[in-house]
């Protein structure tokens, strides 16, 4: 009983979190295949109590998959995700290889699950940092409309990879012991400049673009226009990486098509799904990223109006990036997959 899945990259950040998410929420896994590079092939991970070998991510490598997980970089999804869906997979894609396809549908199961059913083989996981804004902005969208969105966000470093997190441990250990930093890996890993994360901040999330903004400020402006069904809402961006592990911290202006009543909102914003209100500043009450490690839910707090217009809001948007903001999400949306096949 149950589905062959295939989690591919499953010895990173995100694929790791998979495993155990499929295993956490007793996803009805028949078989799991987990799937990597020829460096990992052979090893094992453990699931549901038993050794499990890692096998190396080829086209025949999915034969017999139902359902594939991917989260192992845009150019390995774009390589083997149509050959998982030629061998009759549906795939669920955490890269941003096919975010932005007409033809696939990209899902926050919260905010737009009556889309899955419109796939074509592949369904596209969005960026961690869209993610968790877009499940905050729903309610908001639903009851007054969005006019516009100025986001700033606070990533942590396991957005980027094991790798990220790791040198933000050396290199904090390294500046504590008087030693020298040798930066290889943020702000994007294959670019030839690096630069210290520890005790840093630094404001480039992946690549650059031609306007001035990074790929992931565009990811953020791109994707919450689709998720949300609505081209006319004004989003920018400032994508900023910090010294923090786990928890994408973002603080969101919203402006709103309709007036709000602010009590209002948070008694929406705490009937949302997947939301978890923390906001009392009197009491020191708000998310933090530590806070939100582990956790699957979006913590949102410091609700206020904005001083200068009518119709703006504050509010401050954490959640775990490797969870909600990727394998969660992915695994909610193969859940109501499945849920829709029944
Ligand atoms: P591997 O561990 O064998 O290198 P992270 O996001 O933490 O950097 O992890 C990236 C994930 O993508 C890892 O599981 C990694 O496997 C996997 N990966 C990297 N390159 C390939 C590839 N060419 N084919 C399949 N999986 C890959
Ligand atoms: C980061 N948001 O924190 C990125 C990671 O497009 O899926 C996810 C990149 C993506 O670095």
């Amino acid at each position: 009983q149950g589905y062959t899945v295939a989690v591919v990259g499953a010895t990173g950040a995100v694929g790791q979190q998979m495993v155990k998410y499929l295993e956490e929420r007793e996803f009805p896994v028949k078989e799991l295949r987990p799937l990597a590079s020829k460096r990992s092939a052979g090893g094992t991970i453990s699931f549901k109590g038993q050794e499990v070998t890692i096998q190396e991510a080829t086209p025949e490598a999915f034969e017999g998959v139902e359902i594939a997980l991917f989260s192992a970089g845009g150019n390995v999804s774009k390589v083997l995700a149509p050959e998982a869906v030629k061998r009759g997979a549906v795939v669920i894609d955490n890269s941003s290889a096919f975010r932005m396809d007409p033809q696939v549908p990209l899902i926050v199961p919260e905010v737009n699950a009556d889309k899955i059913k419109e796939h074509q083989g592949i369904i596209a996981n969005p960026n961690c940092s869209t993610i968790q804004m877009v499940v905050a902005l729903k309610p908001l969208l639903d009851r007054y409309g969005i006019e516009r969105i100025i986001v700033s966000t606070y990533q942590a470093v396991s957005g980027a990879g094991w790798k990220a997190a790791i040198a933000l441990e050396e290199q904090s250990k390294a500046v504590l012991n008087g030693e020298e930093v040798t930066p290889s890996v943020l702000p994007v890993g294959k670019l030839d400049k690096h630069y210290q994360i520890a005790f840093n901040v630094i404001p480039q999330i992946d690549v650059g673009q031609e306007n001035g903004y990074t790929f992931e400020e565009m990811k953020m402006v791109n994707e919450t226009k689709k998720i949300l069904g609505d081209d006319s809402i004004g989003v920018t961006a400032t994508c900023v990486r910090v010294p923090v592990v786990r928890g994408h911290s973002e603080s969101v202006y919203v402006e709103l098509k309709s007036e709000y009543d602010l009590e209002e909102v948070r008694q929406l914003l705490s009937e949302a799904p997947g939301v978890v209100v923390q906001d009392d500043i009197q009491e020191q009450v708000y998310p933090m990223p530590l806070q939100a490690t582990d956790r699957m839910e979006t913590f949102i707090g410091r609700l206020r109006r904005d001083l200068t217009h009518p119709r703006g809001l504050n509010m401050w948007v954490v959640s775990d990036n490797l969870l909600k903001g990727a394998a969660t999400n992915a695994v909610q949306i193969a859940e109501a997959l499945i849920d829709q096949d029944r």
